[in-house]
Parts: structure tokens; sequence; C-alpha cells
């Protein structure tokens, strides 16, 4: 059975209670619940971590980042930030996938640079909470 985790970062677990317009109106505890279901005949065990600190995000990057088979990030605004999470992506066996809901190109300029997608597998944008489900079936 494969393990992929879904890493949030900050601020994404207000998702469906403010700024609908760009983040959309689910909750993320219910897009898990869809997520699971579009996977439940896949060979694959999904699960879920937010954090709001940056040392708590490194932390699950150590303890998961050479076991698991795959890592969906979206670091949120530490993507355009923290050279300790792209160092932490970069030290770690486990490939992960950036993926960001909005199209960060489309907003203001500071959200154009991420310190992650250099030492990240693939990246993706844009495409609302549909974009963890095609990060997920990169691994699968
Ligand atoms: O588009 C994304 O997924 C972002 O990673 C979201 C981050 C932002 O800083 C990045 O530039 C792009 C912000 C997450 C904030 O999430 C909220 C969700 C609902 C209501 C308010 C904030």
């Amino acid at each position: 059975m494969l393990q992929v985790m879904i890493i949030n970062g900050p601020n994404l677990n207000l998702l469906g209670r403010r700024q609908p317009e760009i983040y959309g109106e689910d909750t993320f505890d219910d897009f898990m619940i869809h997520l699971k279901g579009k996977f439940v005949d896949s060979d694959v065990e999904l699960s879920y971590f937010q954090s709001n600190h940056e040392g708590e995000l490194l932390d699950k990057l150590h303890e998961i980042g050479w076991s698991y088979d795959g890592i969906v990030l979206n670091a949120g605004a530490y993507t355009h930030t923290s050279v300790a999470l792209a160092d932490a992506v970069a030290a770690i066996e486990t490939p992960v996938i950036e993926v960001h809901i909005s199209n960060v190109h489309k907003r203001e300029a500071f959200r154009h640079h991420s310190f992650l997608s250099p030492v990240c597998e693939g990246v993706i944008v844009g495409f609302g909470l549909r974009g963890y489900e095609l990060a997920v079936q990169y691994f699968v």
C-alpha cells in the first residue's frame, strides 16, 4: 500500500471559511472525504497534516520523508519565504509535489517566486482543490 501525505501550511485551516472567491467554498476536511473516495479502489493510503508553524512543517517532513512514498505540499505563504522548508524538501528522499490552489502567477508579484519549486518533483498551480487530486494521481 502506497503512503501519501498531504501537508498544508499556514492559514489553509481557514479554507471554506474566508475568501471563497479565491480558495473555494469547501473545507479541507470535507475535501479529504471526497479525495479518499476518489482513490478508494487504488492501492494508496492518504493522510493529512496541517500546521500554521514552520517548525512543525519541518518536523513532519523529517518524520515521514524517508518512509512515505509521496508528499503533496502546499506550504502556503512559506512557499515564498522559507529557505528552511526548501532545505528540508531537498534533504528528504520522499518526492514532493508542490501544489497551490490559486494561480499564484496571476496574483501579486511576491507570490511568483517559490523557494520550493526547484527542489520539488513537480508543481501544480491554479486548479483549485483539484490540484491535490492531480498530485496524488501522480504517485498512484
Ligand atoms: O494558492 C495557494 O494555495 C496558496 O498557497 C495559498 C496561500 C498563499 O499565501 C500562497 O501565495 C498561495 C494562502 C493560504 C491562505 O488560505 C486561506 C484560505 C481561506 C481563507 C483565507 C486564507
